[in-house]
């Protein structure tokens, strides 16, 4: 059976290496396989739910597309397209809001991180979000969404809004209920200056993460200053427990090496870190300087990547609209 994915990622900028081991590289897999149709979107009306530069914004929807491309996905095989162009989106979203009820949307972790102590100042926007998530999964009738941990409740919530539209409108089967892909042996990427937050964009430091835009000597030099222990890496998984650095760091080199922790531990047992510091540095910088150069020499080819948006314009809206308006004939619009 054919997968339909759809995917986004949001054009804040710095994309960094958690978003590539996260999501990036699992596009690129998924995106290559005949047996899927994959749809990846640069999700820019989710990234205003917090305030953005609109000229930074725009270099941003750019690079988004210059890094999916870069990373290896293929813009003819799959659909690269932004959110904002398809306005299904945003009608799709409205009907959705009508169905999805407060209390689910009350319970979402992430709305309470992102919005942080003062609720009363966080956009509408950012408390509705996943609304606006379920729409985009539920426009393209997808099967599968790839999401790491901290979006499986929102996949969740597009679950509840596709079952109770169905119901509420007597629809069997009219929006497909959407199944997560969750990569097997990964864990979060967390920041390189401490091992307990996420590694983010919008960190201030940018020693705390490595962007897939950093060159060769800005990668050396993340993690030669990347946060450590004093002790030797230890001999079993177990003993990572409460070294959240020794963890993060060898989860990085595992994730790209393609390996398990536990061979990943193995393999530098008792060994310091500044020795696993250099291998780590070397398998950094052969898969990321590539896709630097790469991200580099596209955005100085603005014509083509507006080509890619263009083309993936014309294949979402052609199936976003027809389903959007069979949305509408079913509320009852006229
Ligand atoms: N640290 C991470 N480790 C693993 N996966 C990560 N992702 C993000 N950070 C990590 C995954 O990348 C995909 C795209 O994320 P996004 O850009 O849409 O938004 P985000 O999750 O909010 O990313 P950031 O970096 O934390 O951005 P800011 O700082 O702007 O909020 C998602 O699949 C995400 O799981």
């Amino acid at each position: 059976m054919t997968k339909k994915i759809f995917s986004g990622v949001q054009p804040t900028g710095n994309l960094h290496l958690g978003n590539y081991l996260g999501a990036i590289k699992n596009f690129v897999k998924l995106g290559n396989d005949s047996n899927n149709d994959c749809i990846y979107c640069v999700v820019d009306l989710h990234a205003i739910t917090v305030k953005q530069d609109p000229r930074l914004l725009t270099e941003n929807i750019r690079e988004t597309v210059a890094t999916f491309v870069a990373s290896g996905i293929d813009p003819e095989k799959n659909i690269i397209f932004n959110q904002s162009r398809v306005s299904a989106h945003a009608e799709a979203a409205w009907i959705f809001s009508c169905v999805a009820r407060m209390g689910w949307l009350s319970r979402m972790t992430q709305f309470k991180e992102k919005a942080g102590k003062d609720k009363e100042k966080a956009s509408v926007g950012l408390y509705s979000y996943p609304v606006l998530m379920a729409a985009d999964i539920l426009l393209y009738d997808a099967t599968h969404v790839p999401v790491g941990e901290d979006q499986k409740q929102h996949l969740e919530l597009s679950r509840d809004i596709a079952q109770k539209f169905n119901n509420d409108f007597d629809q069997d089967n009219f929006l497909k209920i959407p199944e997560p892909l969750i990569q097997k042996e990964f864990s979060r990427i967390m920041s390189l200056r401490d091992g307990t937050k996420k590694m983010s964009k919008s960190e201030v430091s940018d020693l705390s993460r490595i962007n897939l835009t950093d060159n060769k000597d800005s990668i050396i030099l993340k993690i030669k200053k990347a946060k450590t222990d004093p002790l030797p890496l230890p001999n079993n998984v177990t003993e990572l427990e409460n070294r959240a650095e020794a963890k993060n760091l060898l989860s990085i080199y595992s994730s790209l090496n393609e390996t398990s922790l536990e061979n990943s531990v193995k393999e530098f047992a008792g060994k310091n870190f500044s020795e696993f510091k250099e291998v780590l540095i070397q398998v950094l910088v052969d898969k990321i300087e590539p896709i630097s150069l790469e991200i580099n020499k596209l955005m100085s080819n603005q014509e083509y990547l507006d080509k890619i948006l263009d083309l993936g314009y014309e294949k979402a809206n052609d199936l976003a609209s027809k389903k959007v308006n069979r949305l509408k004939e079913i509320v009852g619009f006229y």
